[in-house]
């Protein structure tokens, strides 16, 4: 089905929205551990870098799918805390990705009325990585529709023990007691304090772990894995994503 909205203050924008779907039961928030570009290259006789190139142009697909479907924010496991570890070579090629990223698409990013934002410990990237990032985040800050929500030198215990360390400093203070100390607390802690906790888990490639992904906001989502490397996942997969998300009887824990 197609349907016009208004997506800016000036204009109307067609969008894609297939049936199959319940759209009033779309997945309000997203996850992707984008994994898998590596091997997809080496399958083709090519270098590692070439397979997060085309990985980004995936992004970009998945982004303007996710918008028109209205999932409301999106977060994309980009660089782990443990990239570092990579050659030199690969890192380096790693942290020019986002520049070129926003270089070619920020206008539509703002078009799209699509928010950036990242979790992890950015002030480690390279200046031009940071630069890159830092005018996009400035440039989307007052839209409100899909956050793009990306994980940049992001680990999730890291991001505990950073919780913890604001934590005990508070009560070492004296601001607050050791008793008082909640699960909300605890989260309002985390980097992702402003967002919802991901309702679906997707991971590409056929591995089944975490890999320090989110541990405390995946406590109840839902997980989908795929076979695909993330350079062929399409539009089609991330619905299959969605339909089966939304053909599982959701469980809190307990009856
Ligand atoms: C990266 C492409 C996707 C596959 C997984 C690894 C490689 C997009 C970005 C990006 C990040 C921030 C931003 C805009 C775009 C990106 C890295 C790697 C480090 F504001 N793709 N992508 N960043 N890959």
């Amino acid at each position: 089905m197609q349907i016009k909205i208004p997506f800016t203050k000036s204009k109307v924008q067609t969008i894609n929205r297939p049936p199959g779907l319940d759209y009033d039961h779309i997945p309000k928030h997203v996850a992707i551990i984008m994994d898998g570009n590596g091997r997809w290259a080496k399958n083709r006789g090519m270098p590692r870098i070439a397979g997060h190139k085309e990985g980004m142009g995936v992004v970009k697909k998945i982004v303007r799918h996710a918008s028109d479907l209205g999932v409301q924010a999106l977060t994309l496991y980009a660089f782990s805390t443990e990239n570092w570890k990579r050659p030199k070579n690969e890192v380096e090629f790693l942290m020019k990705l986002p520049v070129d990223f926003l270089g070619t698409y920020l206008p539509e990013l703002i078009e799209r009325n699509v928010q950036v934002q990242t979790i992890g410990d950015v002030s480690l990237l390279p200046p031009h990585t940071r630069n890159a990032i830092e005018e996009a985040i400035e440039r989307t800050s007052e839209n409100d529709g899909l956050i793009l929500n990306f994980a940049l030198n992001y680990g999730s215990r890291y991001e505990m023990v950073n919780a913890v360390k604001e934590i005990a400093a508070k009560v070492e203070t004296g601001e607050i007691s050791a008793s008082e100390v909640t699960e909300e607390m605890f989260s309002s802690h985390l980097y992702t304090s402003d967002l919802l906790e991901p309702d679906l888990l997707i991971r590409t490639s056929g591995e089944q772990r975490l890999s320090n992904f989110l541990l405390w906001q995946l406590a109840y989502s839902e997980f989908w894995f795929t076979e695909v490397y993330w350079p062929d996942f399409d539009e089609a997969l991330f619905e299959k994503a969605l339909y089966d998300y939304q053909n599982r009887k959701r469980r809190y824990g307990g009856i």
